[in-house]
């Protein structure tokens, strides 16, 4: 499906580094890596081009109608209707002809059975499952060997892009393993056809339309060829798994043949992850997380969300469990995170954490994308056990706990059966003001003192 194997690179050597960095206006953080990856005399290649390929300069021509019936009375009245306003919003009557022409109901988005469709956030495996058998599959040690591999293979590549973006090679590599896998698996959809769908089946109908309209510039501006628009279920493209209106931002055509092809070319796939952490404000070098100590008279209700001083971490008795001192400095800002209570791994976040939330805002998405990105650096981790002897609540038992604590005045918020950070932080209160471990950890143990305080 994609061409993982190396393939010539057009390096030229760039007369400055400087000149190359300062080409490239949209980067942040236009750093000297601390690493020594890159010295003036390496090969780079050209700046990646901004932001996507060459357009065509002769208006795109073709058939613009009419459709053949898709055999959905509802998609057909949909796309008659959205192709006229699509004209009116000045898109190329020709290209959006090509691109709904031979859209069809997918059983995913139109079957008669509504619970196909189904796709509410709490049956995401990211939010589902406990955290440690997300990473089981999500940080493996196949992802660790094929990493390695495409870390040497793309050297050249990943040294541009480091200079370029400054966003380091082992975040992309992991973003590239969590997405695509990397690039092995970019989905088998059309992208105009699933988000045709998913107007069609109307929950998320604005949303689907302007992808569908980005979809429409991107091959008018020549930037892809309507064939290459493959995707996801969802309408995520390419090794990079970009929305359409994600691609039309951020997208890269690292290799400068006029298109950014995040379909089939790695390096303008990865330029294009790149291009997006940069811009969603990574920090070169800056470690994502740290897993810590804590002492054992330790005041978790300081884990509550909150940034606080890296001195006053120290000063409350944090310190890195592998040992030595902080690779940050005193200055720098942390969150402290129990993704599974007081007895499993914790760690301090840093900002990086929050830019790989913008993939994939789920917390286990980050968290495996930090754990890929440190064991491609031969640091593995989590060093603590996860606590997997605890009993964690159900969906339905998490909302007798938001019940429970907003029934008790904690706030809790809405009863939604998602343990997410309103209701960690109301657990968090009840312990303290009941003298437990305030860890927030929605666990059996901590519904029953909940539903005892309840009884009381
Ligand atoms: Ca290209």
């Amino acid at each position: 499906m994609t061409m993982m194997k190396s393939r010539p690179q057009r390096w030229v050597f760039a007369a400055a580094l400087s000149a190359l960095i300062g080409a490239c206006a949209a980067t942040p953080q236009a750093t000297s890596p601390g690493n020594g990856t890159v010295s003036p005399t390496t090969p780079v290649a050209e700046p990646p081009g901004d932001p996507v390929g060459t357009p065509e300069s002769a208006p795109i021509a073709g058939p613009t109608g009419p459709y053949t019936p898709s055999g959905n009375r509802d998609m057909d009245i949909w796309r008659d209707d959205f192709t006229a306003r699509a004209q009116s919003q000045g898109r190329n009557p020709a290209v959006i002809y090509s691109l709904l022409e031979g859209i069809s109901p997918l059983e995913l988005y139109l079957s008669e059975d509504v619970n196909v469709a189904g796709t509410g956030v709490a049956d995401q495996a990211e939010f589902a499952k406990p955290v440690w058998d997300y990473l089981r599959t999500a940080v493996t040690t196949s992802r660790f060997e094929t990493g390695q591999v495409k870390l040497m293979e793309l050297a050249p590549v990943f040294d541009v892009i480091e200079q370029t973006y400054g966003v380091n090679r082992e975040a992309v590599s992991a973003i590239w393993a969590m997405e695509t896998n990397f690039g092995s698996y970019i989905g088998n959809y059309d992208a105009a056809n699933t988000l045709s769908n998913m107007a069609v089946e109307g929950r998320r109908r604005s949303f689907a339309e302007s992808q569908i309209i980005a979809l429409m510039k991107i091959v008018e501006s020549g930037f892809a060829d309507r064939a290459q628009l493959g995707s996801g279920w969802a309408g995520a493209m390419g090794q990079t798994q970009f929305m359409p209106t994600t691609y039309l931002a951020y997208a890269q055509d690292f290799e400068r043949d006029g298109k950014a092809d995040i379909w089939s070319s790695a390096p303008d796939a990865l330029a294009s992850a790149a291009n997006y952490l940069s811009q969603s404000g990574f920090v070169f070098d800056e470690p994502w997380g740290i897993e810590v100590l804590a002492p054992g008279n330790f005041d978790w209700s300081l884990a509550d969300g909150n940034e606080r001083r890296m001195s006053t971490w120290k000063a409350q008795g944090i310190s890195p469990i592998r040992g030595g001192p902080f690779e940050v400095s005193d200055a720098s800002f942390a969150e402290l995170w129990l993704p599974a209570g007081a007895t499993g791994p914790k760690y301090l976040l840093f900002k990086n954490f929050d830019v790989f939330k913008t993939y994939n805002r789920s917390n286990s998405y980050a968290l495996a994308v930090g754990l890929l990105s440190d064991g491609l650096q031969g640091k593995y981790g989590p060093v603590a056990a996860w606590p997997t002897e605890i009993p964690r609540l159900n969906n339905q038992e998490v909302k007798q706990l938001q019940q429970a604590l907003n029934t008790l005045g904690f706030e809790a918020g809405v009863v939604d059966g998602i343990a997410g950070t309103g209701t960690r932080a109301s657990l968090q209160r009840f312990q303290k003001a009941n003298g437990m471990v305030a860890d927030g950890y929605p666990s059996k143990p901590a519904l029953s003192a909940v539903l005892a305080a309840l009884g009381s």
